[in-house]
């Protein structure tokens, strides 16, 4: 999700691949990490990419399928969305980023659950810091996704990274990112890809279904780092309409930008709980210059209040 939510930093070695990525219990169809040293892998954008499709427009014409239940209930699980070729090279550029670029970036880049344990790296943002990640959401897979389910053309912004690590207090309270990304009409969705397993024990994301058709609910502050606003009543009513989005690692789940969703902590003792996401809005969507100024007030005092600063 969302715009400017960060903070936290400093080195990080590699909790990416200290359980998913090394710990014997990823599924076997992951590829192994690949060490690159600091050199950028590119090649998203040539003819690789596409070879399974022959256009964009043909991939928009198969994406066009996910359309009428992501309308419908506000989410839809796309599986196997990348192929394994494109899952890898995703997966080695991030453990570059992880490895070379978060070690320098500031405090409000990168969230720790503490700071001094580096396997708790916990979120990413504005990753387009780095040429690789700012031209992901140019990758004409993710573009054809995101049009054939917005029904415009869509823009991309910079990719995210989430992750619950293991065995932490770290929920994400329910929330719809709309309420941070403040578009009108809101034509917006996040594309989320499950780098690992993901299921009820590690903290999948929980969708309340057909919640995106009845409008945004009150937000107030939290104190969860990275997800300043939650809402504030939800309820029983809720939590009966949830549906667990449980994904093999290359699933894709795509939620629109006004359903309301929420995560559980990470319970598992060893698993990693990381995800890559992309947003994008339609270009149709307006900001609201005026509300997204105060939501990023309040979301600054909510840092100020934790000393983030
Ligand atoms: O990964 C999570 O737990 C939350 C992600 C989220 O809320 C989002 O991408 O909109």
């Amino acid at each position: 999700m969302l715009v400017l939510e960060s903070l936290g930093a400093g080195t990080y070695a590699s909790c990416v691949g200290t359980d998913a990525g090394g710990g014997g219990n990823l599924p076997s169809r992951v590829p192994p990490v690949i060490e690159v040293d600091g050199e950028i892998p590119f090649g998203i954008l040539d003819s690789a990419v596409v070879q399974s499709f022959q256009s964009k427009r043909s991939m928009q014409m198969h994406y066009q399928q996910y359309r009428k239940k992501f309308e419908r209930d506000g989410f839809v699980v796309v599986p196997q969305f990348l192929t394994e070729d494109e899952f890898a090279e995703l997966t080695v550029n991030l453990d570059r980023y992880i490895r070379t670029v978060v070690p320098t970036l500031s405090d409000a880049d990168a969230f720790y659950q503490d700071k001094s344990r580096p396997e708790t790296l916990k979120q990413l943002q504005r990753m387009g810091i780095d040429p690789f990640f700012a031209a992901y959401s140019n990758h004409p897979r993710w573009q054809a996704m995101a049009e054939a389910l917005l029904g415009e053309r869509a823009e991309g912004q910079d990719p995210e990274w989430f992750n619950k690590p293991p065995a932490m207090e770290h929920p994400t309270p329910p929330h719809q990112d709309n309420y941070y990304f403040k578009l009108n009409p809101p034509n917006v969705l996040t594309a989320w890809l499950a780098l690992d397993q993901v299921d009820q024990q590690n903290g999948c994301l929980r969708y309340v279904v057909g919640s995106h058709k009845r409008g945004l609910r009150s937000h107030d502050v939290t104190s969860v780092l990275g997800f300043s606003q939650g809402i504030t009543d939800y309820g029983p009513v809720d939590e009966s309409r949830e549906v667990v989005a449980t994904l093999q690692p290359r699933d894709l789940v795509v939620h629109h930008g006004e359903t309301i969703h929420r995560a559980d902590r990470n319970t598992s003792v060893s698993r990693n709980r990381r995800a890559f996401a992309v947003v994008y809005r339609g270009i149709s969507c307006q900001l609201d210059e005026e509300a997204q100024r105060r939501y990023l007030e309040r979301a600054r005092q909510q840092q100020a209040s934790m000393e983030l600063e």
